[in-house]
């Protein structure tokens, strides 16, 4: 057939296998390959046909890395036609995860099988595309308007009992799949059941509203993004047209957000994602240390969150505090965070309480003696960091990995003060950690290539997105940051206001204005960090005479009620004229003509100032690839991912 795809009779069921590892993707050869199989099997002695794949995964959708080059036939949905069309009965037997295409390969079969941990869904929308191949056709022919609707609009895939629910898939197979998917297609040909075709199934009757309703609420949620109120209209079209006429929207519309720059963006940050695993000069086998039990030191709002991130993967955690009232805050805090995921359902009570269970506390460092690893997540003083690590050196076992959670200080001065700099590493949580996906690892001098290793690897196993960074001040993200504050705070003066500045940034897509961000991290604690600097440390005074005015006025962000904004009781940002006055007042002081400025030069320049920033991180070796630093600001900054992180997106420039 090709070397991909096979195709054997067994039992008079044609048996079509596909092996293209590591994820089956349907690149040409496995296209070609299914074309080849069906053909043939629909002239031999078969009397059925199963598609089963080979390794991890059933098809885990389109080859991306085909995306933007020239189409090679067969194209998939001519492809899928072709399967649909079979005379003899088909089957798609479903194991790992059935993706994009990969799903869309399987309800072109005419009824399909999972072993119950199998996983379907439509993930398109992440790559700012909408199912091509048929998806928003034959999924609501099959589930209905609304499931279709949740499941390819939120990109989120389902299990196989909740597919099975909503029918889309027919039969959950225990035990061996190809086996089980056989003997399933002998009872159904027995049964005589008929072949179904997908296409051919009428839309399930829904709300007359439901589409509008989509419309409005994916608005709010799409900041920007098209390929949601595409695939909306693409679900229109198959509940008010044929399946050729919708098919032919399907088209237009997926082609139309392949070749957006959006789309250009997150496919860019999907292989971006996975790039930043891989550690340029570390052998993919460097041998990697078990991490069974961790050490937090620290039970503040950084420290709990760790905690919950490593419980949440099954891994024991023992939280340190420097006192049993500490201890018992921050145990109490850990607490709340679960009771509120529950509510919201992000997890169930059950998972919660087991999560919950593995966190224990001590104010004894004594009690870290046989952890395989240490966090240590106390605030930003580098003499108490220096400190922990001494007496961490002193109680860890050896091998132990000493990890510090800093995001600014020195994290060579800080291996230093042990006797074992080869084992320590920075590991650069974001707030709050139990949810953001970025983890920057900080690689120290002296960190022995396992440690880095094992933290990577780690990284994944407690679902983060880990970029590795080299030492400097801030490393990636927060380096990056001060550029770009400053530059803020010179528009304020020059003549744009807080609320500009936001909305300005907003609109473009960042998750967060500058100013707002400010206010939610509290101006007080720059204020305090600025006091440490020399003048010349400090840089330009115009960059921060506005928020020691504000801290100076009492008003240090959110916390205290007021900041760049006034606060209400809701905590929203509400523009307020002192503020305006006192920027007035900082901008006469440096005897500075205010003036309009554009939306488009406020974007400009902050763009500008994160991009500057970026190329000389990369020229210092800081960060190992432009697109790492892309990764950092989207998981870690509310970059927008539809513009692909800021170096992606100044290239496109
Ligand atoms: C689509 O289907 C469009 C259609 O509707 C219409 C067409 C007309 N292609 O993530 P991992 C690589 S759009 C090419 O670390 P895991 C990946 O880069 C597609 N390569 O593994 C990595 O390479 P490397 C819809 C792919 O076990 C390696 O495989 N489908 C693809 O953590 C391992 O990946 C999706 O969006 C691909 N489709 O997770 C699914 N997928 O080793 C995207 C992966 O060189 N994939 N690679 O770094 C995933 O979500 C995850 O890979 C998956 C496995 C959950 C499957």
């Amino acid at each position: 057939m090709s070397s991909t795809v096979s195709y054997s009779l067994q039992d008079n069921i044609g048996v079509i296998n596909v092996n293209n590892p590591p994820v089956n993707a349907l690149s040409h050869a496995v296209r070609q390959g299914l074309l080849d199989a069906i053909t043939t099997a629909q002239s031999d002695a078969s009397e059925a046909v199963v598609i089963v794949c080979e390794g991890r995964t059933f098809i885990a959708g389109a080859d991306i890395t085909e995306f933007g080059k020239p189409l090679q036939s067969p194209w998939l949905p001519e492809l899928l036609d072709t399967i649909e069309a079979s005379t003899k009965l088909v089957v798609a037997a479903i194991h790992g995860t059935a993706l994009g295409g990969g799903f869309e390969t399987a309800l072109a079969a005419h009824y399909r099988c999972a072993i119950p941990s199998a996983k379907v869904g439509f993930p398109e929308v992440k790559l700012g595309l909408l199912p091509g191949a048929g998806g928003t056709q034959r999924t609501p022919r099959l589930a209905g308007v609304k499931a279709s609707l949740d499941l390819i609009t939120t990109g989120a895939p389902i299990t196989a009992g909740q597919a099975e629910k909503i029918g889309l898939i027919d039969k959950i197979i225990d035990g061996d799949l190809q086996e089980g998917a056989i003997n399933w297609v002998k009872e159904l040909i027995a049964d005589g059941v008929p072949i179904r075709r997908s296409s051919e199934q009428a839309v399930p009757d829904y709300e007359a509203s439901i589409f509008d309703d989509y419309r409005a609420a994916l608005e709010k949620r799409a900041r920007g993004q098209i390929a949601p109120a595409r695939i909306v209209s693409a679900v229109e079209a198959a509940a008010t047209s044929t399946f050729e006429d919708g098919l032919a929207v399907e088209r237009e519309l997926f082609m139309e957000c392949m070749g957006s720059s959006q789309s250009a963006g997150m496919r860019h940050l999907f292989f971006a994602e996975r790039q930043a695993s891989k550690i340029d000069g570390l052998a993919k086998d460097t041998p990697k240390r078990p991490v069974a039990s961790v050490g937090i030191i620290g039970g503040g709002t950084m420290g709990g969150g760790i905690a919950m991130s490593f419980a949440n993967a099954g891994i024991p955690v023992t939280m340190i505090e420097i006192s049993d009232e500490a201890l018992q805050r921050g145990l109490s805090i850990i607490e709340r965070n679960y009771a509120g995921s529950v509510k919201r359902g992000k997890i169930s009570e059950d998972k919660a309480v087991a999560c919950r269970a593995l966190i224990s506390g001590s104010t004894d460092y004594a009690a870290l003696a046989d952890v395989d690893m240490v966090v240590e997540a106390v605030f930003e003083d580098p003499d108490l960091k220096k400190k922990i690590f001494t007496q961490l050196d002193a109680v860890c076992k050896l091998g132990a990995i000493l990890a510090t959670n800093t995001s600014y200080q020195d994290v060579n001065a800080i291996a230093a003060a042990t006797s074992r700099p080869e084992d320590v590493i920075g590991m650069h949580f974001f707030s709050p950690a139990h949810i953001m996906k970025l983890l920057e690892v900080v690689r120290g001098e002296k960190t022995a290539d396992d440690v880095l290793a094992t933290v990577m690897a780690l990284a994944k196993k407690i679902r983060k997105v880990a970029v590795v960074s080299g030492v400097c001040y801030g490393f990636i993200g927060n380096r990056m940051l001060r550029p770009y504050g400053k530059t803020a705070q010179l528009l304020l003066l020059e003549g744009a206001s807080p609320q500009q500045v936001d909305a300005a940034m907003e609109t473009w897509g960042m998750a967060m204005g500058p100013m707002r961000v400010f206010d939610l991290a509290g101006l007080d604690i720059g204020y305090s960090a600025r006091k440490a600097l020399t003048d010349e440390q400090k840089g330009d005074p115009r960059s921060y005479r506005v928020p020691d005015l504000l801290v100076e006025a009492g008003r240090l962000g959110q916390k205290s009620g007021a900041g760049f904004y006034a606060y209400d009781d809701k905590r929203r940002a509400i523009p307020d004229p002192a503020v305006d006055e006192l920027i007035a007042a900082a901008a006469a002081e440096f005897g500075m003509e205010r003036r309009e400025i554009s939306d488009d030069e406020i974007v400009d320049r902050l763009i500008s100032a994160l991009v500057d920033e970026g190329r000389k991180i990369l020229d210092e070796g800081i960060a190992q690839r432009s697109s790492d630093i892309d990764v950092v600001y989207i998981y870690g900054y509310g970059f927008p991912v539809s513009r692909g992180g800021p170096m992606f997106y100044a290239d496109q420039q």
